[in-house]
């Protein structure tokens, strides 16, 4: 398959892993992260991209909705989280929610994904409202809502059991969950970045028992930043291993950190060729997944482009400039929102085929712009 010179053994030894689809090991991937070989670890995982899609690249419309910013934790690596009544705190009303949802009728999005701060008050019932009054508005529209972090403390406070308090807000209308609140797994990295929000056992039990009760989910990881290459490797196998169990898991997610307005703002960011590399090695890595996400707002339009050559095959959605959680840690784009026309030639003049996915890559359609 490959035509490359002055190939080591170890590289050798992958090739045929990946040609055979054995899945790699650590030590596999470990080593990909330490190559400098950039462009052999970009050609396999577009080998692998390919194998599975094509050259087909997903996308979807959709909006977001962060409904508060208030947040009991303090993450080192967040710049969006804010006390009650200090200054840029915001805290939407349920009227405040449908508004923003009626903003959307007669419009062809999909999916609304609702993600934010941790609040100190609010339960099951509230957001278990907030969901109701959403499709009541928008009565198709898929409802991924609410990482592991939000729900862990949202059925501690309406003393639900994880089961529980996932059953019922199947039962209010939530359809999948977002993969946020992964962070790094590695307690010797979640320790100093986010030590007391949810655990890394907390996050794989809530996703477990979410894949268990038919509500599928995404997963990230938080790269970038204090965490080593172990590390990384590290979370992808439990991820790896989860899947393996439930095969809940729609898509991966890698997210940069940005470093802006945050505890960690002396770390510089990854390059733009650890980007790509992290997403490659990903794809290599995490064969049981199916998709990779690049989410553009968060690492900008260009990178979006070249990480479709190193095994991303999903740049999420339009997004309609409603979240703020990348914008206020410095990402690329400040009001990141894209037509469908936008989207669609991104992809396309990047040599990619725009399709159109629904929230959990069960129906797919030529882009229609
Ligand atoms: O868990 C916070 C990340 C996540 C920063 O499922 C940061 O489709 C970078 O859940 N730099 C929440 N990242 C977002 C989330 C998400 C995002 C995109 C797609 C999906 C999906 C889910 O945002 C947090 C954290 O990992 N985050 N601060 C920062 N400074
Ligand atoms: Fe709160 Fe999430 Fe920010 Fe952590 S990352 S401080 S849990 S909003």
């Amino acid at each position: 398959m490959f035509k490359f010179r002055n190939l080591t053994a170890e590289q050798i030894r992958i090739i045929n892993k990946v040609e055979n689809q054995t899945p790699l090991s650590e030590e596999d991937a470990l080593f990909l992260y330490r190559s400098r070989d950039i462009a052999f670890i970009g050609a396999l995982a577009h080998y692998v991209r390919t194998r599975l899609h094509g050259l087909s690249t997903y996308f979807n419309r959709n909006f977001h909705i962060e409904p508060t910013n208030i947040c009991i934790y303090d993450c080192a690596f967040c710049s969006f989280a804010r006390r009650p009544g200090q200054e840029g705190a915001w805290e939407y009303t349920l009227d405040e929610i449908e508004n923003i949802c009626r903003s959307y009728v007669g419009k062809p999005v999909t999916e609304v994904h609702i993600v934010g701060g941790v609040h100190p008050k609010r339960g099951v019932e509230y957001y278990g409202e907030m969901i109701q009054r959403i499709k009541k508005i928008l009565p198709h529209i898929h409802v991924k809502a609410f990482t592991a972090v939000e729900l862990k403390v949202m059925f501690a406070r309406s003393k639900m059991s994880i089961e529980e308090g996932l059953l019922a807000l199947k039962n209010y209308g939530l359809d999948s969950l977002p993969g946020g609140g992964a962070e790094i797994f590695h307690p010797e990295v979640r320790e100093k970045i986010c030590d007391t929000k949810a655990s890394t056992e907390n996050w794989l039990t809530i996703h477990r028992t979410a894949h268990q009760l038919g509500i599928p989910s995404n997963c990230t990881m938080l790269y970038g930043h204090i965490e080593k290459y172990e590390h990384r490797v590290h979370h992808m196998m439990l991820l790896r291993r989860l899947q393996e169990e439930t095969h809940g898991f729609n898509t991966f997610i890698p997210l940069k950190f940005r470093n802006e307005n945050n505890s960690l703002s002396h770390i510089p960011e990854s390059t733009i060729v650890e980007d790509l590399k992290n997403y490659a090695v990903a794809r290599l890595y995490l064969h049981n997944i199916s998709h990779i996400k690049a989410y553009w707002p968060m690492i900008g339009k260009t990178t979006t482009q070249l990480s479709l050559s190193f095994g991303v095959n999903d740049v999420d959605g339009t997004i309609d400039d409603t979240t703020k959680i990348y914008s206020m840690a410095g990402a690329e784009d400040k009001n990141p929102v894209m037509t469908t026309e936008q989207l669609v030639q991104l992809i396309e003049s990047a040599g990619f085929i725009p399709i159109e996915r629904n929230s959990i890559y069960t129906q797919f359609q030529a882009a229609v712009v």
